[in-house]
């Protein structure tokens, strides 16, 4: 009896959660009501069939019971040609029912429409890059093996075709409204995904192919860009976004990313022209970038030039030290004016790299187990910043070696308790907000920075 209680109960409340539970589809965006449809009939046959199920068990339960002195009226009947035709009818229908509609959405599905224009998705551990054809309409040849710093996507530079290509490097594209697009995608390592949950509509991405699928945008808005692909150590954390704008809006946005033959031609930054930039900053960080303990102002020399330049040009944006907790930070950020521009803090950074960073920075810690430290850092740490602690402009991630123990620990408490990182267009700092987690408390955190300036 309490059996079949507990069989009605469950029904009930599956039932019941089904319906009112807030976890459900976010509101579509896309011309995709289809793959909703076939999702939605999957439900209605399923649910229908669990429901009958378990109130038929429960009634069984019931009705057959064991009754003090009385033999059960329940009788062991293998062989009922009726029962089993009804049977075999009724679950080829259901079966039927919940997979037809998904074929002719999947005709729908791998049939673009020719009028969609197209653009490239690629992923990588754990970063998106992204490219637009440029006025000849055409993608120009790309393969992983042409990757390099300057070109993330691999482009292939002896490809004309590829020469007017429109590149982003940034997690956030544009797409106009109401128009089919195309999403080519590759990977450069493993398997990844390109998925919307407002459009409905994913795809995998696999090293060494080009998927594609399609999507016509129905609602303004910004909407998340998702891996969901488990693909490793960060893949949670593998986002970018895309606003779905008017057609004008995405033409001005198109207008103001570089071609691929600009990205090649910008000259490098000038170590010489930021030699003489550097004297406004050899105040607080030391005529050899050595950093200063004294005034919170962290040594430089060993920093990757990309790295600097990001954290210019977010200090100047307010995307970094603009929390109103962030003391030191504050005091960087109006510094970053005096290196404005693009070509200013490229070639600050590029004479900051040039940096001696033979010596650490002091020790000013102690403590920390090396041993556990070091656990913690090549399980969590090394996927970006590697092995060897010297951080990859392939994952973004700076060089930790040699840096100051003190401003680092600073750092990740930052990361901690949302000071830094936590600006929505803070890409890679967010990262950090995430991972700083893998070190649980204050100890642990001590054991990593142990162990990091053994890497030295
Ligand atoms: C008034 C002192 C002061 C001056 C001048 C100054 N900085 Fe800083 N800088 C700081 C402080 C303090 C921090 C640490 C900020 C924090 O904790 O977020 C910092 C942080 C930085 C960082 C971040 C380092 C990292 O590892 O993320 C960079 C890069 C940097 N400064 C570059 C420069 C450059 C380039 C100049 C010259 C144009 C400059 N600073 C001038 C005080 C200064
Ligand atoms: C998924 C990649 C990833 C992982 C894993 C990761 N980091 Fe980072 N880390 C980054 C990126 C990217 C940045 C630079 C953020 C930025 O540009 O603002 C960074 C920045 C830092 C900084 C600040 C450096 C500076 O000069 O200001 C520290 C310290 C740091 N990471 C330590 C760690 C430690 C310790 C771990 C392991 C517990 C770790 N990271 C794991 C990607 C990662
Ligand atoms: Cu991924």
């Amino acid at each position: 009896m309490a059996i079949a209680v507990i069989l009605v109960l469950l029904v009930l409340g599956s039932v019941l959660f089904h319906f009112t539970t807030p976890w459900y589809f976010t509101e579509i965006a896309s011309h995709w009501s289809n793959i909703d449809m076939t999702i939605n009939i999957t439900f209605w046959v399923t649910g229908l069939v669990f429901v009958a199920v378990n109130l038929f068990m429960a009634w069984s339960v019931y009705r057959y019971r064991q009754k003090k002195g009385k033999k059960s009226e329940a009788t062991y009947e293998p062989e009922n040609a009726r029962l089993e035709l009804g049977l075999t009818i009724f679950t080829t229908v259901g079966v039927a029912a919940m997979l037809t509609p998904g074929l002719f959405v999947w005709a729908q599905f791998v049939n673009v429409p020719d009028e969609a224009h197209e653009f490239e998705a690629f992923a990588s551990q754990w970063q998106w890059a992204f490219r637009y054809p440029g006025e000849d309409g055409e993608l120009g040849a790309a393969d992983i093996r042409h990757i390099t710093e300057e070109n993330p996507w691999g482009i292939d530079p002896d490809d004309p075709a590829g020469q007017d290509d429109i590149v982003v490097k940034t997690p956030v594209i544009y797409l106009p409204i109401d128009e089919p697009v195309k999403v080519l995608m590759r990977s450069r390592d493993v398997l990844h995904n390109f998925t919307v949950p407002q459009f409905r509509a994913k795809m995998d991405m696999i090293p060494g192919m080009v998927s594609y699928m399609w999507v016509t945008p129905t609602r303004e808005g910004e909407f998340e860009i998702l891996c969901e692909q488990y693909c490793g150590l960060g893949h949670h954390i593998m986002r970018a976004r895309v606003n779905v704008v008017e057609r004008h809006e995405f033409d001005e946005w198109l207008d103001e990313q570089p071609t691929f033959a600009e990205t090649q031609s910008r000259p490098r930054g000038d170590a010489e022209a930021g030699q003489q930039q550097y004297a406004a900053c050899a105040a607080c960080h030391g005529p050899e970038g050595q950093g200063n303990r004294d005034m919170n102002a962290p040594r430089l020399a060993g920093l990757q030039s990309w790295y600097v330049e990001r954290q210019l040009r977010y200090y100047q944006q307010g995307i970094r030290g603009a929390h109103e907790d962030d003391e030191f930070g504050q005091i960087m950020a109006p510094m970053a004016n005096v290196v404005g521009t693009d070509e200013a803090r490229r070639n600050v950074s590029a004479y900051i790299e040039t940096l001696p960073s033979d010596e650490p920075a002091p020790v000013t810690m102690e403590g920390g187990n090396i041993e556990r430290g070091g656990r913690i850092y090549r399980a969590n740490c090394a996927a970006c910043h590697a092995n060897d602690g010297r951080g990859s402009w392939a994952t973004d991630a700076p060089n930790l070696v040699g840096m100051d123990d003190w401003y680092m620990a600073l750092q990740l408490e930052h990361y901690r308790n949302g000071i830094r990182g936590e600006h929505r267009d803070d890409d890679y700092g967010y990262q950090m907000t995430s991972m700083v987690y893998a070190m649980r408390n204050e100890q642990q955190v001590q054991d990593v920075l142990a162990y990091i300036r053994t890497l030295q």
